[in-house]
């Protein structure tokens, strides 16, 4: 079962680690914010939902440190994935292998959802909500990117991304 607990905000600590603050968010809560999470057996099911939702492009990517050049350009990669961005389209993300956390900000509250993620869990993060990804202290994780036909999936970083009319629409989106 998905794990997701309120981010503990300790950055003293290597952004890799668990970060448990110890209280629990529920299912129905990222459901309310718009996240939906699926686990999926197999790529089929993977395949039928891409079909559902209109997704007709996917790529797989792979952060490990022995796939970057030195170990100072892998914690720059991991750190654009963990700065605090959004996307215009929805986006799916499907764990072949490994493990990883997407922090997702809690558009009610203002705070970071922790979303561990492991091998078969897909999740589907909705335009305009403001995210961040890191892999787990494993250090290893291999994952499918689903995209729209007209791929949008720049990254838009915060503050800049704070006018952009799809975080309106998002917002409404959830009666915020
Ligand atoms: C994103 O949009 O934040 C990502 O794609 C993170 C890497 S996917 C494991
Ligand atoms: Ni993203």
């Amino acid at each position: 079962m998905v794990q997701a607990y309120l981010h503990d905000n300790d950055t003293s600590q290597d952004f890799r680690k668990l970060h448990n603050s110890g209280k629990a968010v529920t299912i129905e809560h990222l459901e309310k914010i718009g996240v939906i999470y699926r686990y999926c057996k197999t790529e089929k099911e993977v395949d039928d939902l891409a079909r559902e939702r209109n997704y007709s492009n996917r790529d797989v990517v792979l952060i490990k440190p022995d796939v970057f050049p030195t170990s100072a350009s892998y914690l720059d990669k991991l750190k654009m994935f963990y700065a605090e961005h959004l996307h215009e389209d929805e986006e799916i993300r499907y764990v072949l292998e490994g493990s990883g956390y997407f922090d997702v900000r809690d558009p009610i509250t203002n705070e970071w959802i922790r979303i561990l993620l492991v091998e078969h869990d897909l999740i589907v993060i909705p335009a305009g909500l403001y995210h961040r990804f890191v892999v787990t202290e494993a250090n290893f994780i291999k994952a499918l990117r689903l995209f729209k036909d007209e791929p949008k999936w720049q990254a838009l970083y915060k503050p800049e991304a704070d006018n952009n009319p799809i975080l309106k629409d998002y917002l409404s989106s959830i009666n915020v």
